[in-house]
């Protein structure tokens, strides 16, 4: 199969598949957004362009008690891994539920092994992390890891326990500095928060910023990290608030330039790249314009800077988007995005659930008429400037 469709290793270095095929069993509830089943089709879809003959392909295990307390508290990991789904109490109306840990809600609800989904999730960004720690692995890929709102002791926007902020501990036990990039359409404020205090991890996410009207809220272009002077912090969290709309050529422009610039400054050691696929045209959930190409791009640029990566997934409610753009990154990944077919394999499982037999779509063709772009390029060249002024402040 591999011979067949000219798919080889790639040359000169190694990419580690990582995924737990049992947290796609779980479910967030029939109608919830967050549909762990978007795996599933991920994967079958990677595998059958054949790409898994050029990886290093690893189930993973699920991580422990003790890993996961790198980041969160006992408190809520107790609370979490004892708590029933029947057990939240509601007022008369089911209305208001009375939160613990911002547990139970409409959000981050309570299901049938919900523990053990979430330390499945961890165990494979760790496992990830290990690879690329021991140099086994040059880029390592956890789809179902990215869960960037969690935080030490609080479930947000559907992320219970924050794989990503566990991965990037391991890797700051032996890398000096790390890179974390989030193209999620939602900020990432789960992984922002954790290193607020510290230079040695910059944290850098491109969002939808709506304080009023968009989850979370936060990422202005001027919260940069902690104020005070004394705090290493200080300018380490760069936040990039779009607006809907914003289109490939866009997208590409900015992130070029910034994590460029980002990269010459801080020179990390390691990058963690959070691909929330919600950024996608035609996301339930999004709002932005951006095509499986431009997405891509972005997993392009970083692959090229030929420093030791992790690629998350995250956010992707349009479950065939996803697997198209989870697919081509893995692709990139593997060096072979020229060669695989934009026409999606004969023989892929749920071919049908795609709608449309390629892996570009079309803006047209995702969406009927494309979204209104409300991104106009003076507000990008401010956001560019401001960045640019904020990385004075870091010292290189
Ligand atoms: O906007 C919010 C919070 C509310 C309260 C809860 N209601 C349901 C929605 C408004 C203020 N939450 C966001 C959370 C987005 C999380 C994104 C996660 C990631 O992609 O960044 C990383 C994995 C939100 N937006 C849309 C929904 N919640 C939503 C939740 C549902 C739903 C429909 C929409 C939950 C259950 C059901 N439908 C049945
Ligand atoms: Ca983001
Ligand atoms: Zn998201």
């Amino acid at each position: 199969l591999a011979e067949s469709s000219g798919i080889t290793r790639p040359k000169g270095y190694n990419v580690s598949f990582h995924c737990n095929p049992e947290m796609e069993k779980h479910h967030f509830g029939m109608t919830h957004p967050m549909k762990p089943w978007r795996l599933t089709l991920s994967k079958s879809l990677i595998y059958s362009y054949g790409m898994s003959f050029a990886m290093d392909n690893y189930l993973t295990r699920a991580a422990t008690y003790e890993e996961l307390a790198s980041f969160h508290s006992t408190d809520y990991l107790d609370f979490l891994g004892t708590v029933l789904p029947e057990a939240v109490p509601r007022d008369l109306e089911n209305q208001n539920p009375d939160l613990k840990y911002n547990l139970g809600g409409s959000d981050c609800p309570l299901f049938d092994g919900l523990y053990d989904y979430c330390s499945m999730s961890a165990g494979s960004a760790l496992d990830a992390a290990r690879k690329i720690v021991s140099q086994q692995s040059d880029i390592a890929i956890a789809w179902g890891g990215g869960l960037h709102h969690a935080k030490k002791a609080e479930a947000s926007g559907f992320c219970y326990i924050n794989d990503i902020v566990i991965a990037i501990l391991e890797l700051l036990r032996f890398y000096p500095r790390v890179l974390y990039i989030d193209i999620d359409v939602h900020h990432g404020d789960g992984v922002e928060e954790a290193f607020f205090s510290t230079d040695r991890v910059m944290t850098v996410s491109f969002h939808k910023y709506d304080p009023n009207n968009f989850f979370p809220g936060t990422g202005a272009l001027d919260d940069n990290g902690p104020k005070s002077e004394h705090n290493p912090g200080a300018h380490h969290a760069v936040n990039v608030p779009l607006n809907d709309g914003i289109t490939d050529e866009q997208y590409d422009m900015l992130f070029n330039n910034i994590i460029g610039k980002i990269v010459e400054k801080f020179r990390p050691s390691a990058i963690a790249l959070q691909c929330g696929a919600d950024s996608l045209a035609g996301d339930r959930l999004g709002r932005f314009n951006l095509q499986v190409q431009g997405h891509g791009a972005c997993v392009e640029f970083c692959k090229r800077l030929n420093i030791p990566m992790i690629l998350f997934g995250g956010g992707g409610y349009t479950p065939r988007n996803v697997a198209r753009a989870w697919t081509y990154e893995t692709s990139i990944a593997i060096n072979c995005q020229d060669k695989i077919s934009p026409i999606l394999p004969e023989h892929a499982p749920w071919r049908e659930q795609f709608r449309q037999d390629t892996l570009f779509p079309t803006l047209e063709q995702i969406l009927g008429e494309p979204r209104q772009n409300r991104n106009p390029q003076k507000r990008l060249q401010e956001i560019i400037q401001h960045v640019t002024e904020q990385l004075r402040f870091v010292e290189s």
